[in-house]
């Protein structure tokens, strides 16, 4: 039976991670980090089919004995602070967790469980604001602009050397933005499908917002948890780009939300509001050609699907909770 550790398991990747898993069979073991057991909503519908740990990525000796102990097949390691603007809070702690979490989980890896394949969540921050391509593909060179760009780079370049010089067969995927009903709602999409649920229910009137002119590529979580996967299943370790190829601005997904509600966004929205407001000319595309040549990767949520999937989640959610 194959099995594997899923580092973060109750965050939106964790979750759709380990369904894939459990679809094809696998012995799946999730890891939270302490204090973090109240919150496993994500996991309400597997709970009873994957085990769960506390595991602290800031201690090397419990890495390699929950490492060591279960010699699993493989590891993703989903865990990190993801909000960029939370994550610059406490940036020290960002690198800890971020940067010298994975240094020590590689670190358990060899010395308790060499044979064991491993998945890191790299982001396409590492590219920084202004990329020297676009789009950008795994030869565009990193240029990362604040501590958390930093810390997932040195994460990345750690894994190629765990890879090169011990033999680890480690990989990692820059990872595009990736949603999904389960995105936290400081996350700009869900901010926006949740509020056009709330409009439309008659229980909020406006919602501020940042920069409308910003862009992002952004595809399905549950998608790019299928990459993850392919990359580990490979002969030889690498690194992918996964992404949809194509951008859409915080606007047109405003738009896409309040009509799939039936409303007009430019009534609700107020733009310039947030500490989002600093004007992005950054062009983050990815250019998937790897994945999808190597990987036999494709998204297949495309854009508005996606924005109707969580507006009518958070349409169902919010009804029920009335
Ligand atoms: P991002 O995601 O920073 O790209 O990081 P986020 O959804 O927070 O922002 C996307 C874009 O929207 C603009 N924006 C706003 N964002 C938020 N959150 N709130 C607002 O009110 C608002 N108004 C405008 C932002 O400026 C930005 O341009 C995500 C995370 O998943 C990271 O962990 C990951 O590394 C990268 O994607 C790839």
């Amino acid at each position: 039976m194959s099995s594997a550790i899923i580092i973060g398991v109750a965050g939106q990747d964790g979750s759709y991670l380990a369904e894939l898993l459990l679809e094809k069979g696998y012995r799946v073991v999730g890891t939270v980090q302490p204090g973090e057991s109240g919150s496993l909503e994500n996991l309400a519908n597997i709970s009873e089919r994957i085990e769960i740990v506390v595991t602290d990525l800031l201690d090397q000796n419990n890495l390699s004995e929950v490492i060591g102990g279960y010699r699993p097949g493989e590891i993703y390691n989903l865990a990190s602070q993801s909000h960029l603007l939370t994550s610059l809070e406490d940036p020290a702690l960002t690198g800890e967790i971020s940067g010298l979490g994975v240094t020590r989980i590689l670190k358990a890896i060899q010395t308790t469980s060499p044979k064991t394949r491993f998945f890191q969540a790299s982001s396409s921050e590492m590219f920084g604001r202004q990329p020297r391509d676009v789009p950008q593909d795994e030869g565009t060179p990193f240029e990362p602009w604040n501590a958390y760009a930093a810390a997932k780079l040195y994460a990345h370049w750690v894994v190629a050397s765990y890879r090169r010089d011990h033999g680890i067969f480690a990989c990692a995927g820059i990872l595009y933005n990736h949603e999904s009903p389960r995105r936290r709602p400081e996350f700009v999409t869900r901010k926006i499908t949740r509020a056009a649920a709330m409009v439309k229910l008659g229980l909020a009137g406006d919602l501020p917002l940042g920069n409308l002119d910003a862009r992002r590529d952004w595809g399905f979580a549950g998608d790019f948890v299928r990459g993850m996967w392919l990359m580990l299943q490979q002969s030889q370790p690498d690194d992918y780009v996964l992404a949809t190829g194509e951008t859409h601005s915080v606007r047109d997904l405003c738009e896409e939300a309040f009509s799939c509600v039936g409303l007009d966004y430019c009534d609700y929205v107020a733009p310039g509001t947030t500490d989002f407001r600093r004007e992005e000319e950054i062009l983050l595309v990815g250019n998937p050609g790897k994945a999808r040549k190597f990987l036999g990767w494709e998204p297949v949520v495309p854009f508005q699907e996606l924005i109707r999937m969580m507006v009518d989640a958070d349409l169902a959610s919010l009804r029920n909770t009335r």
